[in-house]
């Protein structure tokens, strides 16, 4: 039988390494855009984290530059393709929310016409987010929620998400959109407050730092584990029809629970190390998130298989492993 072809652009971030290592066990070709880097030498680090670096074929190309996407995308052949690739970075979209529409939201679009000119009978998947819903207008947010963009980051996902439905919708393209809540894990990128506390936690309990400083210790997110939610994507490709899911756990929880948590964990109390600094606070926030997964429970059969506490613990012990053998990432 002849093999699968994916091509996941995102390919270097958190969900490109987990989904490239999925597609890898179930038997694919994978084949990964690899934006050009002067630190080439450790951009492929998650990758290289799950020891998957050399199986899979990297491409030189940018979300932005159409016509090397289509020569990528002519070479590639691809069944599949995962459009991870964005700005993806909410706090950074207020800084840079041109680049954030650029890269976010037209990249989308680029790799959208992309594979209507080249390929379209290949299946296509939208990283779409839960940040689309903004300023919740519903207590618990499911497909039929009403969008409300609270950031230029979440207005550009917005963009490729419609873009994702007109293109099924006009084309007849088998385009389906992923509408994940927040996912995290050991290769969460530094930034992102989940990651930015264990690799805190871990810090203080070796003896490095001293003091943790965040933003709004309120917020509540529906936290889940990247690994489970790339399963969600390939599902969503094996369907006989393209739809739009939410994914999510159906539980929130405040960052000021994920820090007691976390520093619980190592035996630590939250409270003798957090401090709040201005600095880390948004223009304009997420209160709260909460996500029904019913709809993907029923059709994908997709579950949530890591408990908040279980993915906390791995997270914290793979940040301990890192500092004392000081490993990148
Ligand atoms: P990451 O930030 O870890 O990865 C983003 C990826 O996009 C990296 O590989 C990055 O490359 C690449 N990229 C950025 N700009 C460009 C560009 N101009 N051209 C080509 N590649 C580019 O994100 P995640 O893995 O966490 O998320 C994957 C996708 O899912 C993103 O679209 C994100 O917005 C979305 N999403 C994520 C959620 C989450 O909780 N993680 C929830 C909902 C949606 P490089 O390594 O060179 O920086
Ligand atoms: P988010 O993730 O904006 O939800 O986007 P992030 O982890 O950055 O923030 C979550 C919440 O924590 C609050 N917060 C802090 N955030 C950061 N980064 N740093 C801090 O010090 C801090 N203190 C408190 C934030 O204000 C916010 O409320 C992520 C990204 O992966 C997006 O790409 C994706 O679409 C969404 O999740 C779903």
């Amino acid at each position: 039988m002849t093999k699968k072809v994916a091509l996941i652009t995102g390919v270097t971030g958190q969900d490109g390494a987990y989904l490239s290592q999925l597609l890898l066990n179930k038997g694919y070709e994978v084949h990964g855009l690899l934006r050009r880097s002067a630190s080439a030498d450790v951009v492929d680090a998650r990758l290289k984290w799950l020891d998957i670096d050399g199986k899979i074929s990297l491409h030189d190309g940018n979300l932005t530059d159409l016509s090397g996407l289509i020569r990528i995308v002519r070479e590639v052949e691809p069944d599949e393709v995962y459009n991870l690739a964005a700005q993806s970075f909410v706090r950074s979209s207020w800084q840079q929310p041109l680049l954030t529409g650029s890269v976010t939201g037209l990249g989308a679009a680029n790799m959208l016409e992309t594979v209507r000119l080249v390929c379209p009978e290949a299946r296509f998947y939208q990283a779409s987010s839960s940040e689309m819903f903004g300023l919740i207008q519903e207590p618990i947010q499911s497909e039929k929620t009403p969008f409300y963009p609270r950031s230029p980051y979440a207005a550009a996902k917005l963009y490729a998400h419609w873009m994702t439905v007109n293109y099924r919708e006009s084309f007849g393209m088998h385009a389906s959109s992923g509408i994940l809540f927040n996912h995290e894990s050991p290769l969460r990128g530094i930034e992102f407050v989940t990651r930015k506390i264990t690799d805190g936690v871990a810090r203080i309990k070796l003896g490095m730092q001293n003091k943790l400083a965040l933003g709004n210790l309120d917020a509540k997110r529906d936290w889940g584990h990247a690994r489970d939610y790339v399963k969600a994507m390939w599902l969503m490709l094996q369907q006989d029809t393209p739809d739009d899911f939410v994914i999510a756990t159906g539980r929130t929880t405040s960052v000021r629970d994920f820090c007691a948590i976390a520093f619980g964990h190592v035996g630590l109390n939250f409270e003798d190390y957090v401090a709040v600094d201005e600095r880390y606070m948004r223009p304009a926030e997420v209160d709260v998130l909460l996500g029904n997964p019913e709809k993907a429970r029923q059709e994908l059969d997709w579950a949530p298989e890591t408990s908040l506490e279980e993915m906390v613990a791995e997270m914290v012990e793979a940040d301990l492993q890192r500092l004392k053998h000081l490993t990148h990432l």
